[in-house]
């Protein structure tokens, strides 16, 4: 054989840097499905369906095209079970030349292709993996310059490089950022067109069966599943959202609605993460979308995508390994059960947890600013909140869940990401939502018996944090009502948040995976 190219479950692009100069008469695609891939964190049996269906039907395309691929199944009995001892069993089978891969999306994976480099008697190949507008050197670079700081520079910096939404003046629109314009909650009367959901294939309902029997144990529902698993599929999915949701989709980024799990978003991100559509195309759809969606719309949307993802990516590789052990805020608490659960009567939090078990998604803001500013005003651990993150959506993988979660949402980055904590009380939730209505807290209330939990926990995050927090400019407004308070006042949100984390916030207890 010449060479085996190894393609992992995101790397599912046929262009993928692996793939790029193959030579269908001699060479060998390599795809595995491995248990220790699906348990590292006991992932959403969703996404574990998602990706080994879309997998599966990667290397059927392959195939059609008369590549050679050799797909090791996860019910195959020789399997190993894990990358290393699978690239080693098709070594033996195969004898390659060469091992060709694509740089992988998590540090993990990285330190063991280093060592296949170093152990292996063949040619191990790392390929840059160039489904990203600014590449981990130019990041790098970028960094050295001090031009990495803050998402909006850096997002200026790749709008200019792109040539994305630019005329030969400047921005288009002469602005470069439109998100004042897009905070606003949803208007009653306003209905979110009905989403596009793909019936499983008889491929994806052996995948699904499968998870079943494999996964009983794992978080979330298996079905109704409705991702698409081809690019085809992928493809339809991006064309709905922009001819139908993209007009909608600045002004009500930051909404929540009850019942309503995907509003005007693109649900595009486990297409992206996995390689099914490319981030370049994406942008470009958009761009060309400008007109029939409003520029407030179109460049929100590309900056997501060419801003945050690129960014959140970029301080991923520069700061890891260290990065996920810093934490700033010092939080120690464990991740309450209700997280995998849903069960609490925080009517915002079983929403969002309820979306996320439903459909292995939330959107942003609920990720952002309910379970994620749950978790930050709480203080629970960051490795805590980081393995639920990564364990329950479909899009997550770790080099952008860890920077979301560590960084953005935690703080426990000390400012890498955000230069100060997102931290809101329930009025913020109150305002974007129509969640307090039904709720049997109150928004308003900090102490007693209809505290709202986000209310006092924001107080009492504050009053906690005192020491690290207190300095910083932007957070000199909230400070100055904590200064406001008497003693007494103090004293009482402490002891409410107390009383709150231990009698509604208890921790998981052992044996008690048989719940869900
Ligand atoms: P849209 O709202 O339609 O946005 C379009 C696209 O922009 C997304 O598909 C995504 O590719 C990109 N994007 C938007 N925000 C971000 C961001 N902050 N970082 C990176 N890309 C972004 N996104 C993931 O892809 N994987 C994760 O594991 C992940 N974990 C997150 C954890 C937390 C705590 C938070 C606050 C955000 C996280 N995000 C993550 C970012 C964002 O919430 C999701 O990308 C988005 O909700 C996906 O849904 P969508 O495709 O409908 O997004
Ligand atoms: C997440 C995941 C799962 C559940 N299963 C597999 C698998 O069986 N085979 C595979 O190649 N990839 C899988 N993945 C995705 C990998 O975890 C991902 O490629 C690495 O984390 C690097 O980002
Ligand atoms: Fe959430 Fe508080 Fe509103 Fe209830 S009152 S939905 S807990 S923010």
């Amino acid at each position: 054989t010449g060479a085996l190219r190894l393609v992992l479950g995101d790397q599912l692009t046929r262009g993928v840097a692996a793939l790029q100069d193959l030579d269908p008469a001699r060479d060998v695609v390599l795809m595995v499905e491995v248990a220790e891939e699906a348990r590292y964190v006991r992932h959403h049996k969703q996404k574990i369906a998602f990706l080994l269906s879309a997998m599966r039907h990667f290397a059927e395309d392959l195939r059609t095209e008369g590549v050679q691929v050799d797909y090791v199944r996860l019910d195959d009995p020789a399997n190993s079970h894990s990358f290393t001892g699978e690239v080693a069993r098709a070594l033996a089978r195969h004898r390659p030349d060469r091992l060709i891969c694509t740089e992988p999306g998590e540090w993990r994976i990285l330190q063991m292709m280093e060592l296949w480099q170093a152990d292996l008697p063949l040619s191990v190949e790392i390929r840059a993996d160039d489904r990203f507008f600014c590449s981990r050197a130019d990041f790098a670079a970028l960094h050295r310059a001090g031009k990495t700081k803050r998402m909006e520079f850096f997002y200026r910096e790749m709008r200019r490089r792109t040539g994305l939404l630019m005329t030969d003046d400047g921005p288009v629109g002469g602005q470069w950022n439109f998100d004042p314009e897009n905070r606003k909650p949803l208007p009653k009367g306003l209905r979110p067109p009905r989403r596009d959901r793909f019936a499983p294939d008889t491929l994806t309902q052996e995948v699904i069966a499968l998870v079943a029997a494999r996964f009983p144990d794992h978080f979330g529902d298996l079905e109704p599943f409705g991702w698409a698993v081809t690019r085809a599929g992928a493809l339809q999915a991006l064309e709905h959202f922009l001819s139908d949701c993209l007009p909608f989709f600045g002004d009500y980024q930051d909404a929540m609605k009850t019942g309503e799990d995907f509003l005007f978003h693109s649900l595009i991100s486990p297409y992206l993460n996995c390689g099914l559509l490319t981030a370049a195309e994406v942008c470009d759809r958009a761009v060309a979308a400008l007109g029939a969606a409003p520029l407030n719309a179109v460049e929100g949307f590309v900056r997501q995508i060419l801003g945050w993802r690129e960014f959140i990516r970029g301080v991923y590789w520069t700061e890891m390994p260290d990065y996920p052990a810093t934490n700033a805020l010092k939080a120690g608490r464990d991740l309450p059960a209700f997280y995998w659960t849903g069960q609490t009567e925080m009517r915002c939090m079983a929403e969002c947890i309820g979306t996320t078990r439903r459909h292995a998604y939330a959107h942003h803001i609920q990720r952002l600013m309910v379970t994620g500013n749950y978790a930050l005003l709480a203080g629970i651990a960051p490795a805590q909140v980081e393995e639920w993150y990564l364990a329950v959506y479909a899009d997550a993988f770790e080099w952008v869940e860890l920077p979301n979660v560590h960084g953005m949402v935690l703080h426990a980055d000390g400012g890498r990401i955000g230069s100060k904590p997102y931290a809101a009380s329930g009025a913020y939730i109150d305002r974007m939502s129509d969640y307090c209505k039904t709720c049997r807290y109150d928004p308003k209330q900090r102490v007693g018996a209809k505290a709202c939990p986000f209310t006092t926990l924001y107080w009492n995050f504050l009053i906690e944090n005192a020491p690290r927090l207190r300095a910083n400019p932007r957070m000199a407004l909230p400070y100055r009502h904590v200064t406001a308070m008497s003693d007494g006042e103090r004293a009482a949100i402490q002891a409410e948040a107390a009383r709150h984390l231990s009698d509604a916030a208890p921790p998981r207890q052992a044996g008690f995976e048989g719940l869900w």
